[in-house]
């Protein structure tokens, strides 16, 4: 942990001094305007959060440091004999800025091995729930029962000189990061495998490890999770489990608080969640119709079905993307390469050529193209997990890497308490009668 911290400590010094001189100089300077729609409409387009770890483009997706995924692939160290980034290395990137080298993954990959040890009561606080509670569910709650070992926490309740935030802040993401692919693994095998639960093995990295966990020892499963997991780790910092993260740890709540509660934002249907209903509305459209392999006209059928029925098509439409999000195409790259003639992954295919003219002609869809969520299920059931209700920790997993880290970022650079100012309805009708700003300038 030490050669990683001394790292960051020296990039955020750096980060600091500079963002302190911005400000002296251009911290006036106007970066948006915010219209009554946006207030009302869920803030889209409101540039007004700093998230060092990653930018969306609207046109382009998602790029970490500035790289793109395609980029990722081509610079980030890969297990032996693999193809697919390691998502340490993409950890290293978002938190130091910079490509790591195969030694400094290494190191990382056996930091996080040595510190991925559970305590016992985690376990019994997620046994304690019923089977029949979500994934979900029991992921957070093992969250928060992690959250008495925050070093945080202990270090303010002793009185840590503020400057000193950002230090424990590193240790508890880093051993949260470690110790999460044994929870939810944890969390599979109680609610689907019997609680017959598999020991971790220190000598594998992140991702392997926890398929390995999660049961599935296919090396190609191993290299879908290494992506999966890189793919899925950040959006810069506006989505909800991002922002939430932001939010809850802005009031200096710990890491653990922190996560938990924009994981529980994750385990939203417009969220994370649409990953597992994707799988869901693929199933009742396989189911209706009677095939698993419905024809093109048959799932646009079924598409106008859906609108009609006041529902949304599950993976598709993004708040910032206009184009098929670059991680759907990591997906489908991988899916024709490894499992071409797989009907589920076929359909996927024909999803995507059907429901965006028909999204189009709706006419207020912002875009029709898919999200991440609209191909990760597909590529999970052909290695055997099927159990879709499943998918979001999966998801949120990944996600833990990019706000963990933005976390750390945001306690090295001293980010206050974050309250951005309301109104009520009143108050705009009184504003609108030329009354003036009556809640204040
Ligand atoms: N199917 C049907 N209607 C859709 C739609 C879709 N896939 N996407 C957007 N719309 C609708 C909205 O519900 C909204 O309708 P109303 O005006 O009746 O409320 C209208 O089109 C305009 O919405 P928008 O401005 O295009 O999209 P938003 O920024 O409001 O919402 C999102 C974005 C993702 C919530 C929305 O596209 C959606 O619900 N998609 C399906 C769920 C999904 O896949 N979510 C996962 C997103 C990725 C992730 O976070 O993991």
């Amino acid at each position: 942990m030490g050669v990683l911290k001394d790292k960051f400590k020296e990039k955020a010094q750096i980060a600091q001094e500079e963002i302190k001189e911005l400000l002296k100089e251009h911290g006036t300077k106007v970066i948006g305007e915010v219209t009554l729609a946006q207030a009302y409409q869920g803030m889209r387009g409101i540039t007004g959060l700093v998230t060092e770890t990653s930018l969306l483009d609207s046109q382009e997706g998602i790029r970490f440091r500035g790289y793109s995924i395609p980029e990722l692939y081509e610079k980030l160290p890969k297990a032996k004999g693999g193809s697919e980034p390691l998502p340490e290395g993409l950890f290293y990137l978002m938190l130091i800025g910079e490509i790591p080298t195969e030694e400094d993954v290494t190191h990382l990959t056996e930091v996080i091995q040595r510190r991925s040890h559970v305590p016992l009561h985690v376990f019994k606080a997620i046994d304690s729930l019923p089977l029949t509670a979500h994934p979900m569910t029991m992921f957070v709650v093992g969250i928060m029962a992690l959250q008495t070992d925050s070093n945080f926490a202990k270090a303010y309740a002793a009185g840590v000189n503020k400057k000193d935030y950002w230090d424990t802040t590193f240790d508890d993401a880093y051993l949260l990061i470690a110790r999460l692919p044994h929870i939810a693994a944890y969390v599979y095998r109680r609610k689907y495998k019997d609680s017959v639960h598999i020991t971790p093995n220190g000598l594998m990295d992140w991702a392997e490890n926890f398929a390995h966990m999660l049961g599935i020892d296919d090396p190609d499963f191993k290299e879908l999770m290494r992506m999966y997991m890189t793919i899925h780790a950040d959006h810069e910092g506006g989505n909800v489990s991002a922002h939430t993260t932001h939010l809850v740890g802005s009031a200096l709540s710990d890491p653990y608080l922190a996560y938990a509660a924009g994981m529980n934002g994750l385990a939203g249907p417009l969220h994370g969640l649409a990953n597992q209903e994707v799988i869901k509305w693929i199933y009742e459209m396989q189911e209706n119709l009677g095939t698993d392999l419905p024809a093109r006209e048959q799932i646009a059928q079924y598409v106008h079905d859906t609108l009609t029925a006041g529902k949304v098509v599950p993976g598709y439409g993004h708040a910032v993307l206009r184009k098929t999000d670059p991680r759907f195409t990591a997906q489908m790259e991988f899916g024709k390469k490894h499992m071409p003639e797989d009907k589920l992954c076929r359909t996927v295919w024909n999803v995507y050529e059907v429901v965006p003219p028909i999204l189009q002609s709706v006419g207020k869809i912002k875009n029709p193209w898919p999200n991440v969520d609209a191909h990760s299920g597909a590529l999970l059931v052909h290695y055997g997990l099927v159990e879709y209700e499943f998918y979001t920790v999966l998801f949120a997993v990944s996600r833990a890497l990019g706000v963990l880290s933005s976390l750390i970022w945001d306690r090295a650079l001293a980010m206050p308490l974050e309250r951005p100012k309301s109104v009520t309805t009143e108050s705009v009708k009184q504003w609108l009668d030329g009354k003036g700003h009556v809640w204040g300038d």
